[in-house]
Formats: C-alpha cells, structure tokens, sequence
C-alpha cells in the first residue's frame, strides 16, 4: 500500500502537567535511546525526528474546581495541536512521543481539522488500560490525563473542548478502546450514557483478540477512515509494561498486543499515533521502551515472516 512510502514525523512532547506521577516528561528521549527513530527508518522509510517540544513543568498544584493544571495542560495541547497539524498538512504520518495522555487533546484536534479539510472521515483506536472518560464532576483525583476522550467528545472545560474549532472533535461513536480494565464508578456511568463503543479485557478474554479487533477496525475499513491510534502504554499487563505512571493487572500479552498492532497495519489506514504515558522514573532498564518500540514496529509493519496477509 502507498501509506508504506509516507514519510513519518516524529514529535518529542515531554510534558507531565497533566499526570498523576511525574516523569513522563521523560518519555521521548527513553523512546529515541530505545531505537525509535532507527526502527522506523528501517521498516517505514522516511523519519524526520522533529525534536521536542517546549511548555511547562510541573506546577504541583492542587486542583482547582475539579481540574488540576488546567492552563498548563491547554497550553502543552495547544503546541502538540499545531505541530501535529502541521505534520498531516504537509502529508506525514505524525508520531507523537509523549508525555502523558492529557496532550492526545492536542492530536486529536489536529486529526480532527486534517480530516474535515479533507472531507474524509476519522476514526479512533485507544488502546489503554483506562477509558480516560472522567469529567470534572467525576473524577477522583482531579488529573486531565483521565480525560482526553471525554474532552474529545465534548465534554469538559471550554479550555480544552476549544482546542477545536469543532465540538466535539471527535463524537464518542467514532472512538473505540482496547484493553479497558479500569474505570472509574462514576466515569462508568458517563461511558454508558454516551454509548462509547469499549472492548474491555473481559470481551477479549472470552472472545480472543482477533475478533474483537476485527470489530474495532471494521468501521475505519469500510470508510476507508484516517485511523488515528492513541497508545497509551499502560493498555499492556503491567508485568510486561512496569514503566507507567498508572500500571493495571490483567492486561493484553506482548503477543495479545502485538497482534493488535500488526492487524491495525494489515488495514493500511494508519494515519496518525499517539505513544504515551511510558514513566522511565517507574521502568526497568528501560525494558519498557523498548517494548513500546517494538509494539511501533509492529504498527509500521514489521512483521515475523516477511509475508503479506493473504
Ligand atoms: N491515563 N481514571 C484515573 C483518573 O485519575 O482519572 C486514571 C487515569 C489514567 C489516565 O493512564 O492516561
Ligand atoms: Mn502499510
Ligand atoms: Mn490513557
Ligand atoms: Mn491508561
């Protein structure tokens, strides 16, 4: 397929505002001295490594009217919205290297205006242990990285639901996450009122990957969709992925996962990643990125026999 000969645009966005643990911030480099940017040149072609992006640090406030660094948090989506559209605008496939989950408000917003300037349609897959649904009203802690996909739905401060001139940027219907095995008892309420579409770990333990994969990807299939992906690597088993700020049991294998990823290339729709939430504070040797690495590779193509799917 063409999307084999698309350049990629890796962008470094090491902010941590939005997280509970901080650390994050150090996510890109552990991505790059884990071999990102080789891996890909190797299997993908051409990689730009954009460097990293600038905003604030930490604040380590407490939060204000449910939110904790809201301003930080806008002004970190608003340089990830920017530089992100102005990777799709010039026609590559940006790889955004987080930084928590909160700055996927900024791609998503970006993907979002790409695809209505282009008259195609979007879909999302979050792969994540959570459903990063929460909204001020129901979150416990107060962190914005529990609230991305509600943000994208329309829901949530105008700070951020504004980061598009569309709302919601991204309706709940067109989203749907694998790997789901934490969240929260009033966020459960809103994932419910707003119908988003969950394969959660029970789904996949009786079902088996494949087929709820299938699922996930059948809509993005028959639109012909830009498929963002959200990787939040927290969505692998915690004893596979200690490095995360958030680490949950009872999680995707390594080959659970990497079947996910190698089924998201056979569709040859990826257009946009997000890899996020990798803490080296909390890794091991930095086993962590490196299997984020590997887990990329897979999304561009790698595969165990060079073989192509009948
Ligand atoms: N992430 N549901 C919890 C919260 O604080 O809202 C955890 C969120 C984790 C977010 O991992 O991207
Ligand atoms: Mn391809
Ligand atoms: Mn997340
Ligand atoms: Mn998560």
């Amino acid at each position: 397929p063409a999307d084999d000969h698309r350049s990629i645009a890796l962008i470094g966005a090491p902010g941590d505002v939005a997280a509970a643990h901080r650390g994050a911030s150090m996510g890109p480099e552990a991505l790059r001295v884990a071999g990102m940017t080789e891996a890909l040149a190797e299997i993908a072609g051409e990689v730009v490594d954009w460097g990293n992006l600038t905003g604030p640090s930490h604040p380590g406030h407490a939060p204000v009217d449910g939110l904790r660094h809201l301003p930080e948090t806008a002004t970190w989506c608003r340089g990830v919205r920017d530089t992100v559209g102005e990777a799709l605008a010039t026609g590559r496939i940006p790889v955004l290297m987080g930084g928590d989950h909160a700055l996927s408000m900024g791609s998503l917003a970006a993907a979002s205006a790409h695809c209505r300037a282009a008259g195609k349609p979007l879909r999302v897959l979050w792969l994540d242990a959570h459903a990063d649904f929460n909204t001020p009203e129901t979150s416990v802690s107060g962190n914005l990285h529990g609230m991305p996909v509600a943000v994208a739905a329309g829901l949530g401060p105008p700070e951020l639901t504004g980061l598009s001139d569309a709302t919601p940027m991204v309706p709940a219907a067109r989203f749907h996450q694998i790997g789901v095995r934490a969240i929260d008892r009033l966020e459960k309420r809103t994932v419910a009122a707003h119908g988003l579409p969950v394969a959660d770990m029970r789904e996949i333990d009786e079902r088996s990957i494949r087929p709820v994969m299938e699922e996930a990807l059948a809509h993005a299939t028959a639109e012909g969709a830009h498929l963002h992906v959200s990787f939040d690597v927290d969505m692998l088993d915690s004893s596979v992925a200690p490095g995360v700020g958030t680490r949950v049991k009872g999680g995707p294998t390594y080959r659970e996962a990497q079947l996910c990823m190698e089924m998201i290339h056979d569709t040859g729709l990826l257009a946009s990643l997000d890899v996020v939430e990798l803490n080296p504070a909390f890794d091991v040797h930095n086993a962590t990125a490196e299997t984020a690495v590997e887990m990329v590779k897979s999304l561009f193509g790698e595969r165990i026999l060079s073989r192509r799917p009948q």
